[in-house]
């Protein structure tokens, strides 16, 4: 049996699915990812250097105003694919009592948008902003900030909800998905270089379990290794063709190429 055809039925056959997401499963809706260069502002920035604390204490105008002009490009862009097979996983999952675990590293919100029904954020979201005095959340409306960086009523200002690198993840989250990961029939890790901790760390444990372990990204990752299965290709033509196929594919269908 091809890789393809074991995969399918093993996300046919199990009680409990994993997955863990990285901005490559968005690239495909336009949203850029950490280490591809951009144009605009991010092009002119280290990312890496921007999602710091130390960043924002630096220029909280600069880092809330990219931050910002993310979380409006974010709201343009629509789910993908392989949003939507994701979402459609966890339903058949769900249909037949079994446990589906979403995890993201992404912070737009787009597997909320295609209909999956509880992801983990465990970077937080863009949509969500924080005042510094008093840690009150807001969801700013669908225009820009009137000002950088945007004062909040309590004599803070506001900062995007997120966890910048420095910074520990939710403890919750963080549980979830080692839990998650370390007794799950299938997982699958998609769209991540697997380089950033704690959150990388997931995939190790699912690799120390019981799993079938699947990676999707275009290309290999410290991670690739360590799996069953390392696919090659994008996220928004691979997992349609794993989601939506029977439990015993006879088209005798490979991953389609990048
Ligand atoms: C912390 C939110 C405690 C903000 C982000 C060991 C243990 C613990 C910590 C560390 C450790 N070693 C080092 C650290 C520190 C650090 C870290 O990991 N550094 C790395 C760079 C070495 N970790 C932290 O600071 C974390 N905090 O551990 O607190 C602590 C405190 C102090 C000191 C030590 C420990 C916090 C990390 C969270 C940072 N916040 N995001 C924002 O987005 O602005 S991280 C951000 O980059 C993303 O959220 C994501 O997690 C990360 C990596 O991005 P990826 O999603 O993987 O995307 P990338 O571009 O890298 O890769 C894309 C992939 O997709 C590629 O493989 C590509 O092939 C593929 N692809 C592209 N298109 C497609 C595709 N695949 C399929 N289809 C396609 N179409």
């Amino acid at each position: 049996m091809d890789a393809h055809a074991r995969i399918v039925e093993a996300l046919h056959k199990a009680g409990s699915i994993c997955v863990l997401t990285g901005a490559g499963v968005s690239t495909e809706s336009g949203v850029p990812t950490f280490r591809d260069p951009q144009e605009g502002l991010w092009a002119r920035y280290d990312p890496a250097r921007l999602s710091t604390p130390e960043a924002f204490e630096a220029d909280p105008a600069l880092v809330t105003r990219w931050y910002d002009e993310r979380r409006l490009a974010c709201l343009a862009c629509r789910p993908n694919p392989a949003h939507l097979a994701l979402a459609k996983l966890e339903r058949q999952v769900r249909a037949r009592g079994g446990q589906f675990t979403l995890i993201t590293q992404n912070i737009d919100r787009l597997h909320h948008r295609a209909g999956s029904g509880n992801p983990v954020e465990i970077h937080g979201n863009l949509h969500e902003w924080r005042c510094t005095k008093t840690g009150r959340i807001i969801e700013p409306g669908p225009e820009p900030f009137p000002e950088y960086p945007p004062r909040s009523p309590f004599g803070g200002i506001y900062r995007p909800n997120v966890v910048w690198f420095g910074e520990m993840l939710p403890q919750w989250a963080l549980e979830r998905g080692f839990a998650a990961a370390a007794t799950c029939d299938v997982y699958l890790t998609i769209g991540t270089s697997g380089v950033v901790y704690p959150a990388a760390g997931i995939t190790e444990v699912a690799c120390d379990g019981k799993a079938l372990t699947v990676e999707i990204t275009l290309e290999p990752t410290p991670m690739s290794g360590l799996v069953d299965f390392a696919l090659r290709g994008k996220a928004g033509r691979i997992l349609p063709q794993l989601v939506e196929v029977d439990a015993h594919p006879s088209n005798g269908r490979g991953f389609d190429p990048v």
